[in-house]
């Protein structure tokens, strides 16, 4: 799989950091093959957070990430999925390492600006639940 899916979420979006992550994935030399902007629906992200959705911090989630709207892409290179979680850094903005967007941008645990799958079957059940086959480039 050098497939992945990647989230710019509403903070990204409102605070002008698009074009900024945007940048470094292609920087890095990874291809964009196809990307959508859209204000998640309550369904689209449960389905999207599905392991997540019986945890505390769930409420608060839900309504941070269908505050505005999101850039979805997917992303392709050798070695994407975990180049990509590299780049994101840690969850917690505040324990990510400099030089990775959560850590040089975040600071807050729940709005910390990027999503990328974990796996690569992650990247197969999220890349199909915001795009069909036809909307993808290559
Ligand atoms: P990540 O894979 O790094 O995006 O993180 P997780 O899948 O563990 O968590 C998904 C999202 O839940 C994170 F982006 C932020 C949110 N979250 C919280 O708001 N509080 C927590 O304690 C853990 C995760």
């Amino acid at each position: 799989m050098n497939k992945t899916y990647v989230m710019l979420k509403p903070d990204a979006v409102e605070r002008r950091l698009v074009g900024e992550v945007i940048s470094r994935i292609e920087k890095k030399g990874f291809t964009i093959e196809a990307m959508t902007m859209e204000v998640l629906t309550e369904e689209k992200a449960r389905e999207h957070y599905s392991e997540h959705v019986e945890k505390p911090f769930f409420p608060e989630l839900l309504e941070y990430i269908t505050s505005g709207p999101v850039v979805g892409m997917v992303v392709s290179g050798p070695g994407v999925i975990q180049a990509m979680r590299t780049m994101l850094g840690a969850t917690d903005p505040l324990e990510a390492e400099p030089g990775s967007i959560r850590g040089d941008f975040g600071y807050s645990k729940t709005m910390n600006l990027v999503h990328a799958s974990d796996s690569g079957e992650s990247a197969s059940r999220e890349i199909a639940l915001y795009f069909t086959t036809d909307q993808i480039c290559d």
